[in-house]
């Protein structure tokens, strides 16, 4: 038995020495020291063993037990700082190296030249209004001299949200709303930035969400010509004296008479390409004499009053103003893109 001891005592401190990780040691210190470990089998023969020898085999069994276990104590504790060591090593810090640049943002380019807008027209003495995305039939529409049924609600393919509730296809009704609010009394000079939203198709100008900006001027004697002065101003300050701009004549039932305006395009010079389906012209904005109809509608006197209004389209502006071919870049994202813009 003491030969036996021995030899437990010589593989176990083999083969902790041998262990590569706790995991090892561990199973060593089962199979050495546990309820069915090798010390417990030479125990369970003491019971052959004379009276003189017992106690000396029992030392000698502790013995053999408390070296085997210090010996565990010791590698576990080794392989722990082996350990720590590999961990901080991996996860050291070199200072020495150059930082990660930060990422700066800017307003999107749809941002600044709505700014850029408001800030004309505002220095011409409009104030900015505001109205609701989700917007009532009466107001998009019936207020604005387009009862239900008429054909001219065609023009403007719709997102209806109940029979009476839909998301406005135009800032046209802002013009309603305010010239309400003031009550039959002159002058309102506004202009409404906001999102609207149409059943069109994408394409390289058409996006089913997009944004407008209204302008509506109110009060006595407003004439034709104002309304063409006040887009003549407008588009020389956008695109400069050297860009081509032309009115069109054309319908809308809240104005009368009505005019579109376009500006040569910038991608191919006027020589026609697919932004402008050939034509050389896009189509920016469209205008008109408040139709008498909406001032009295919104209880004013069209006797006494009358008004210009306008609807332009700020994404085909920047579209014109930085050759920018495609209209969903405004709304996909790419920082490639949005970052050409930064600054400018
Ligand atoms: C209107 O929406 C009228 N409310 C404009 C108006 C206001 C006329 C006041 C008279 C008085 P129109 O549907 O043409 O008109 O749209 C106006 C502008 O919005 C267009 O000239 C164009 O620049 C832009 N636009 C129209 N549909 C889209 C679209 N699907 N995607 C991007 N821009 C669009
Ligand atoms: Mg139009």
């Amino acid at each position: 038995m003491k030969e036996r001891l021995k030899e437990i005592k010589q593989e176990a401190l083999e083969q902790i020495e041998a262990a590569v990780d706790e995991k090892k040691l561990q199973d060593v210190k089962v199979y050495f020291l546990g309820k069915k470990g090798q010390i417990t089998e030479v125990l369970k023969g003491m019971g052959k063993l004379s009276k003189e020898e017992r106690p000396v085999i029992g030392q000698l069994a502790n013995e053999v037990r408390d070296e085997i276990t210090e010996a565990l104590e010791s590698k576990k504790s080794k392989l722990e700082q082996a350990a720590l060591e590999k961990q901080l090593k991996a996860e050291s810090v070199d200072v020495t190296l150059p930082g990660r640049p930060v990422q700066k943002g800017g307003p999107h380019l749809l941002r600044k030249v709505i700014r850029d807008i408001e800030d004309l027209f505002t220095t011409m003495g409009y104030e900015v209004a505001e109205g609701p995305e989700v917007e009532t039939d009466f107001y998009n529409f019936e207020s604005l001299n387009l009862p239900k049924n008429h054909p001219a609600r065609d023009m403007q393919d719709s997102f209806f949200i109940s029979e009476d509730l839909l998301m406005r296809t135009q800032t046209s009704p802002v013009q309603a709303r305010t010239l309400r609010q003031h009550e039959g009394r002159g002058p309102v000079k506004i202009i409404c930035p906001g999102k609207v939203y149409r059943r069109d198709t994408d394409d390289a100008t058409h996006s089913h969400q997009f944004t407008q900006i209204e302008g509506l001027y109110v009060d006595e004697k407003i004439r034709m010509s104002d309304l063409k002065g006040t887009l003549n101003t407008f588009a020389k300050h956008m695109f400069g004296e050297e860009r081509n701009i032309r009115l069109r004549p054309s319908f809308f039932p809240f104005t009368e008479p009505s005019a579109e305006m376009d500006i040569s395009c910038k991608i191919c010079q006027g020589e026609g390409c697919s932004v402008c389906k050939g034509s050389g012209w896009i189509e920016i904005l469209g205008s008109g004499m408040v139709h008498p109809n909406v001032l009295e509608m919104a209880g004013f006197d069209s006797n006494k009053y009358s008004g210009f209004a306008f609807g332009m389209g700020p994404e085909r502006i920047a579209m014109l103003k930085y050759g920018i071919e495609d209209i969903r870049h405004f709304y996909t994202n790419d920082v490639r893109f949005l970052k050409q813009f930064h600054g400018v």
